[in-house]
């Protein structure tokens, strides 16, 4: 076959393990570098594929690209994550094994993109009939939704995703996509009420006032105008260079066609979220700070018509949901009270009003997407073959960390965790646990941080979850208190207290440092508790409950106030949908996708080799490298090798009464395996390199269609 390789795709090393000096960090980065410069933005360390943020627009997935990746092997083309995509769907196919694909990297590394390449690449190059066409779109148009609604600008990425999402493709026994699920994790809900400096809200608010048609606006009482919205203006950046919101709008509004909602129900949902503007219109009632003012002398609420206009759009009774903003229900002595709460108290009820609206109606919209991606042959679905797709939120730092960069530098940290089993780890037991010589290469396990988090009884979340639930003086800075006499002496944990009880005056008195393994973080304790507990006013829920917009009932169940179960805190849930996954991706094969930021500034072209150079770091790149050298590609169960190439040699064909050990070794020997290609463990076979199977494989290949050629001609002489 001609190679599909130029001289140009041959700029450095395609696979870091052919790199001369292997063990040398600047021979990596130099390479990483060479290739960046020539728009290589992959390069491969055996299967795993890395990956450069380009930041720019690069002529690499056309059609023509996919095409010349579609049912290649690996080394014949040059690294790309098509030929990731590719690999997976083959061995799929090949080995009837579920596949995953999980993309990881900092915030702003390329993760989301290369999950859509994926996405696009199956869609363009597997089997389509009229129905599967309809799924492949809406496996498309499933992305600029979610997008839309859970993902904003940050001052790391202008299109953050502020969730994580495990999509599972599902794929028939032809190979066609027939159906997707997917998976959210934690929505960053506070972003619904507040922005730092510099970012924005979701985009979906933005899209709309700039996008949506006049005669939708003036229906939903709305200005075209962000400043006139203090929800969407608290990161003072309403508008974004890379970002066209007008565009953007027709984008997702189509995707909502294509998905399957109805006229009807994307008007009931933009409703529902319109509440959020006018919670905080500039001339609203709450804004103006008369929360109290109404309660006291409900004459002056001269604002009533928008609080109206508001709540036809939330299906509520104008005077129950004025009560619950600005009331308490407390039980007093066995009666019900209604206590009134102060100005700060009905703020902070408004949000949290707000972030429970949005929060359940984004899971809504996900539940909402899967019942029209469900595979709908319940009869076959359970052969369904399985690719999953992992692309969460990167690790991040800013200058103020809270709870939600805690938590999503937690899942990162459990990514992590996971790679490191999958490649590290688990490959270097095998070796041991085969009999392979082996020199075992150092590496840094995260799972010690891992544990500081997770740990029953002792971990962060634990000690916080019990300050929760405490009664009485439990503050965030009583969860700091106990998070030091419990895990002040752990090698990943700082506070401004010195063991000598004398103070670090570099680090403030309401913070806790952690020594991630991709970072250190100071965390604000601020705002923990309440966002752990995530509460809502019991009355709040309640009108929620009798609410008459069709979504909002189906996103607040009466059960849930009768339910008499203490809810699980933010975090807890968050840990245990997090072990969840661990578990779905375990039980598949796993591929990886390595993203790198080459520059803090979002920039083409700009290689920052001290950013590279960390990421490379702690992603694990040179361990990776180090155990890919040593180790061997593929591994073979020996009775699977032999049933599989026996007919390859006259020996061993059309069986061995022998041990299979000796029946492998002898199949190789007439294969003409050379001794380094090569060693026999206890229960397996293991090959070094991925060509020495791979023309095994075109043997056994060129011996069937001989045989079929031979067939044939047998045939037309007997006819
Ligand atoms: V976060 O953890 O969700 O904050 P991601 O997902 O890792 O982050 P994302 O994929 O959103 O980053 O990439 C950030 C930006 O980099 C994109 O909006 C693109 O402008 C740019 N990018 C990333 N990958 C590519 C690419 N392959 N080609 C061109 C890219 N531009
Ligand atoms: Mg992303």
């Amino acid at each position: 076959m001609e190679s599909a390789l130029t001289a140009r795709d041959r700029v450095g090393v395609q696979d870091f393990v052919l790199l001369e000096n292997h063990t040398s960090e600047v021979a990596f980065i130099e390479n990483l570098r060479k290739r960046f410069k020539e728009n290589l933005i992959y390069t491969y360390i055996g299967s795993v594929l890395v990956s450069v943020n380009p930041y720019k627009d690069l002529e690499i997935y056309t059609k023509q690209h996919m095409e010349r990746y579609r049912g290649v092997n690996f080394y014949e083309v040059s690294p790309h994550i098509y030929a990731v995509s590719d690999n997976a769907y083959r061995s799929m196919r090949s080995e009837k094994r579920d596949q995953c694909i999980l993309i990881s990297g900092e915030s702003g590394a390329g993760k989301t993109e290369a999950s859509k390449k994926v996405l696009q690449y199956y869609a363009v190059t597997c089997p389509a009939s009229e129905h599967v066409q309809t799924v492949k779109d809406r496996l498309l148009q499933s992305n600029p939704v979610l997008e839309a609604f859970g993902n904003a600008k940050t001052l790391r990425n202008d299109n953050s995703s502020r969730f994580g999402k495990y999509m599972d493709v599902q794929f028939d026994f032809k190979g066609a996509p027939v159906g997707g699920h997917i998976l959210n994790y934690l929505l960053e809900k506070s972003r619904v009420v507040h922005q730092s400096h510099g970012e924005r809200n979701f985009h979906i608010f933005y899209q709309l006032i700039e996008g949506a048609e006049d005669e939708l606006l003036r229906r939903l009482g709305l200005e075209r105008m962000a400043q006139q919205y203090q929800y969407l203006v608290k990161g003072s950046c309403p508008k974004v260079s890379s970002i066209n919101d007008r565009s953007d709008w027709k984008v997702v509004r189509k995707a909502l066609s294509v998905i399957g909602f109805s006229d009807d129900e994307v008007e009931v949902h933009v409703h529902t979220h319109t509440h959020i503007y006018r919670h905080t219109h500039k001339g609203s009632y709450i804004e103006r700070n008369s929360v109290l003012k109404m309660h006291t002398n409900t004459q002056r609420c001269s604002d009533s018509s928008i609080l109206v206009g508001w709540l036809s759009l939330l299906g509520v009774d104008f005077s129950v949901l004025k009560e619950a903003l600005t009331h308490k229900k407390i039980t007093a002595k066995g009666e019900e009270l209604m206590s009134p709460l102060n100005q700060e108290q009905a703020s902070s009820a408004r949000d949290a009003l707000s972030k429970a609206i949005y929060g359940r109606t984004f899971t809504w919209l996900v539940n909402k997407i899967n019942t029209s991606l469900a595979f709908k042959d319940k009869f076959n679905s359970k052969n369904a073959s399985v690719i999953g797709l992992l692309d969460i939120y990167g690790f991040e730092v800013f200058q103020n960390n809270s709870f939600e960069q805690f938590c999503i530098n937690y899942c990162n940290e459990k990514l992590q965790q996971l790679f490191i089993e999958l490649t590290l780890k688990s490959e270097q037991e095998e070796y041991e646990a085969e009999g392979i010589t082996w020199e075992p290469v150092q590496y840094f396990n995260n799972k010690i941080i891992c544990d500081l988090v997770e740990e029953k009884f002792k971990g962060i979340i634990s000690i916080l979850d019990e300050e929760c639930l405490r009664p009485g003086d439990a503050s965030d800075i009583t969860f700091l208190v106990k998070l030091e006499d419990t895990v002040g002496g752990h090698a990943h944990f700082v506070t401004h207290k010195l063991a000598d009880g004398k103070t670090r005056k570099v680090m403030g008195r309401e913070e806790f440092r952690l020594l991630h393994y991709a970072g250190e973080v100071n965390y604000n304790v601020n705002g923990f508790l309440d966002k752990n507990n995530d509460l809502l006013f019991r009355n709040l829920k309640e009108v929620m409950c009798s609410s008459e917009n069709r979504i909002l009932t189906q996103c607040f169940s009466r059960e849930e106030l009768t339910d008499k179960k203490l809810p699980e805190t933010t975090a807890t849930q968050f840990k245990n949908s997090l072990a969840k996954l661990m578990e779905i991706l375990m039980s598949k094969d796993p591929s990886y996708v390595r993203c790198i930021k080459p520059n803090d500034a979002k920039q083409a072209g700009r290689f920052e080799e001290v950013l590279v150079r960390h990421q490379v770091k702690y992603l694990g790149l040179m361990e990776n490298l180090r155990v890919r050298r040593a180790g061997f590609a593929y591994r073979r169960r020996y009775e699977v090798f032999l049933q599989r190439y026996k007919s390859l040699c006259p020996d061993t064909w059309p069986s061995w009464d022998g041990r299979l050990v000796d029946g492998v070794s002898t199949l190789v020997k007439h294969l003409g395996y050379k001794p380094e290609e090569y060693k026999l463990g206890r229960t397996k076979i293991f090959i070094r390199f991925p060509k020495t199977l791979f023309a095994t494989e075109e043997a056994l290949e060129e011996r069937k269609h001989s045989l079929a050629t031979k067939l044939q001609a047998s045939w037309k002489g007997y006819n």
